[in-house]
């Protein structure tokens, strides 16, 4: 095969893994506030958080729904460290975690090892 395909072709692989970690769009949830004014956020747990990324409001309560649909044992727990929050959630099924964020600022959230990762933006 010619030399210049296959150094082109890396270039592109190259150029595609870092857009992907560096400049591809995270899609960032905004919370839906409930009629009683909880900010209230689904977020599915498989092989990762789905949104991962949230936004919410401070000064309101939160609701996070988490929704753990596998066995793998590395999403069973679930931390917050931030807020002190270090939880199991059961699996297939759906675990709620409230709080009320009283300033701006992130809210990482990861599993027990730190692999999967989310945050929760919350804003002003
Ligand atoms: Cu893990």
């Amino acid at each position: 095969m010619n030399p210049w395909i296959i150094a082109l072709a890396g270039t592109a692989a190259i150029a595609l893994v870092n857009w992907y970690f560096f400049l591809a769009p995270k899609a960032v949830a905004n919370a839906q506030t409930t009629a009683g004014g909880t900010q209230e956020v689904n977020i599915d747990v498989e092989g990762g958080y789905t949104p991962s990324q949230v936004r919410v409001k401070s000064g309101a309560p939160v609701r996070l729904v988490f929704h753990r649909k596998e066995k793998s044992p590395c999403s069973e727990e679930l931390v917050i460290s931030e807020l002190g929050i270090r939880r199991f959630l059961k699996p297939f099924e759906k675990t709620i975690i409230e709080f009320t964020p009283t300033q701006p600022g992130s809210l990482p959230f990861t599993c027990g090892m730190n692999m999967l990762r989310g945050n929760i933006q919350v804003e002003g």
